[in-house]
């Protein structure tokens, strides 16, 4: 079946092929990432829309010597498949298994990693400039998306690179989707350039090129088929100049692209992504220009697999599904609403009550559940597109005018916004709300995704109050709680199913840095443990406590609520009167809530052993889920268990203890 795909185990072999086998090479592709990514899901969608445009890379330029920087790089499966690891190709995103993402240490073929929108531009900049300073001559070819193009790194990047190398070639794949259809002038733009692709200042020396080739080297490799390409090639990009447009328009015309040309880009296309020779031959006339280059390539997400093309925001990324219809499983009757989901129906009920609420999302309607909102009051939403800094300043202006904007970014993203976070919403102390979702492990996607820094770096700052429900209820109240701040406001919740408790009708205001006991300590005269379970954590905390209980300690629980401001009574009260004190938390160790608990416990004197439960100092790896993780890193009740009867030494009096620690 897949005979030539068994055959390609480097890019090496991509170039042994004729058009012809290149064409069915790219079938069994598809095929094998419609099936291959059944099991586990993935990002189908924009890998099937690749498929062309990668095999001509590869045909094109020979990596790891040449540089493909890819945007997100969510797309380069096809890359993985064709650079040495379709034997792995199904463990992808699994434990142990191949990152869904470019990584540098997976393959010499990934010159650079991403997951994190925007980059390539500016990477792929800074790689030729390494070239230049090195006098060496790779090509370097950055790919990314329309989407990643309302990101504002790449317009920094686009302002730089005509003044720092003759040597660029960056490949638009536009496919008119962002994860939702994309927003705003930029997209609008692009699509006046697919509309109206009239004219290109390349046409003439792309012409010559291209006339050149039959007898050359490539149309020899391409065999018989290279002919007909050739001529595809030679309308597709349209090569007679239309001056009436040009006239018309008065600025160059809509297809000369005057952003890329103003910027001191050549642009070349839009052209068909999926017609190879096209590709083939497009490619190879931008590796011979002596001056930067953007080809401008128009794909199909989804292309070959009908469900796909139907629902492209939907197989943008997903989670197993039927490889004949398409059709992902529902969830299993009883599971609790997804967090995000809990937030998007809340957001619509706040909007109703108070004027002065929005939502603001940065191009994740869906991820965020935003969407909700924007169907019901449409007026109150805004995406400002793969902007995050933009968005946040966006709320500040907002908050400034009397609103409390809703910012809906995941944990991860914020992080692109935030010096936005303290110059502008902190310093100004403006009541902008943080919904940071995905707080936490994002297990499948990795490092690039997890949550697991946004409490140390809010804790930082002045003005700011952080907060972790322990349950969907409770998040609502805390929504609704911020919407009466006059301060920023951070509320952080993690991925997936919510807690599966009812949401009261209407929601209560919580008293700001007040935490919730949720077990008081029995005086029944075992060794005292007391544990604050911050978050989703408060789950693992009752479970570590039933097993401290059942092994004869005296436990206490406690719901912190709030990460700043600390409730500094309650939990002094509880450090004193404890022989141990465990603090769990969905995030690195390093300056999170069992940091801010020692520092407490630091300017207090109280000297009750802590042992903080969290993740390591390290980048973690991508699982099949967190508990594959937490179990490998320690997450888990025998740790606690263990870990709180290492601190509790064998002779010491309950009672003598205590009185020590209140003096
Ligand atoms: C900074 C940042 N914000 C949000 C995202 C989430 N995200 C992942 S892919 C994507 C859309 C990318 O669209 P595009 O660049 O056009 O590539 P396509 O998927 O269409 O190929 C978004 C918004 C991200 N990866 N990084």
């Amino acid at each position: 079946m897949s005979q030539y795909l068994e055959m390609v185990d480097g890019p090496m072999h991509v170039k042994k092929l004729t058009l012809g086998q290149l064409q069915e090479l790219a079938e069994e592709i598809r095929l094998e990432l419609i099936t291959g990514l059944s099991k586990n899901g993935g990002h189908l969608g924009p890998n099937l829309g690749v498929v062309e445009l990668t095999l001509a890379l590869h045909f094109v330029f020979t990596t790891p010597k040449d540089k493909f920087v890819w945007d997100v790089s969510h797309q380069s499966y096809v890359h993985k498949l064709l650079t040495g690891r379709k034997d792995r190709f199904r463990t992808i995103r699994s434990t142990g298994g191949l990152s869904g993402f470019a990584m540098r240490c997976e393959s010499e073929h990934d010159c650079y990693g991403a997951a994190h929108a925007g980059t390539a531009l500016s990477a792929a900049l800074g790689i030729c400039a390494g070239r230049d300073q090195l006098g060496s001559d790779e090509n370097v070819v950055a790919i990314f998306g329309d989407a990643a193009l309302t990101n504002g790194i790449s317009f920094e990047a686009m302002n730089n690179i005509a003044q720092t190398t003759k040597r660029f070639i960056g490949v638009l794949n536009d496919n008119e989707w962002s994860i939702a259809k994309n927003v705003g002038a930029i997209s609008g733009y692009l699509n006046k350039l697919i509309t109206h692709p009239s004219y290109n200042k390349l046409a003439k020396d792309f012409e010559r090129f291209v006339r050149r080739l039959p007898k050359g080297e490539l149309a020899l490799k391409l065999a018989h088929k290279a002919e007909e390409g050739f001529k595809g090639a030679l309308t597709e990009v349209g090569l007679e100049p239309s001056r009436s447009k040009i006239e018309s328009d008065g600025r160059g015309g809509y297809g000369s692209s005057l952003i890329f040309e103003e910027m001191g880009l050549r642009y070349l296309g839009p052209i068909d992504g999926h017609d190879l020779p096209l590709l083939i031959s497009t490619l190879a006339f931008a590796k011979t220009c002596d001056h930067p280059i953007v080809i401008h390539v128009l794909t199909k997400k989804g292309k070959g697999f009908e469900a796909a093309l139907n629902n492209p925001e939907k197989f943008h990324g997903l989670g197993p599904y039927d490889v004949a219809t398409g059709a992902t499983l529902p969830a299993k009757p009883g599971t609790p609403p997804n967090w995000q989901d809990v937030f998007g129906n809340a957001m619509v009920k706040l909007c109703q009550k108070d004027n002065s609420v929005v939502g603001i999302t940065a191009a994740m309607p869906s991820g965020t559940s935003l969407k909700i909102l924007e169907k019901a009051m449409p007026n109150r939403y805004y995406d400002v597109g793969i902007a995050e800094e933009h968005a946040v300043l966006f709320a500040c202006g907002m908050a400034t005018m009397g609103f409390h904007p809703v910012c809906a970014i995941y944990s991860t993203f914020l992080q692109r916004a935030y010096d936005c976070v303290i110059h502008d919403a902190a310093l100004q102390d403006l009541p902008v709300i943080f919904c940071m979702d995905r707080a936490g492990l994002s297990p499948q996607d990795g490092p690039t995704h997890h949550g697991l820094f946004d409490i140390s770096y809010v804790r930082a700052v002045p003005n700011c109050i952080a907060m972790a429900p322990k349950d969907e209820d409770e998040l609502v109240d805390m929504m609704f709680t911020a919407t009466h701040e006059r301060h920023p406001v951070f509320i952080r919740y993690p991925r997936g199913p919510a807690e599966g408790v009812p949401i009261k009708d209407q929601p209560r205001l919580i008293e700001i840095g007040k935490a919730e006991v949720i077990q008081n300590f029995s005086n029944n005269g075992g060794r005292k443990v007391a544990l604050f379970g911050l978050g989703n954590m408060l789950k693992l905390a009752r479970k570590a406590a039933s097993q401290l209980a059942a092994d004869g300690c005296d436990v206490a629980i406690v719901n912190p609520r709030f990460i700043k401001p600390l409730d500094a009574g309650t939990t002094e009260f509880f450090g004193r009167a404890a022989e141990a004190v465990v603090t769990l938390e969905d995030h690195v160790l390093m300056g999170g809530y069992g940091s801010a608990v020692l520092e407490l416990f630091d300017e207090k004197r109280v000297t009750t052993p802590v042992v903080r439960i969290g993740w390591p100092d390290q980048f973690i790896e991508h699982g099949t889920n967190a508990d594959d993780l937490r179990k490998k890193y320690g997450l888990t009740v025998e740790t606690i268990v263990a870990k709180v009867k290492a601190e509790l030494p064998e002779a010491a009096p309950v009672q003598r203890r205590r009185d020590l620690a209140v003096a």
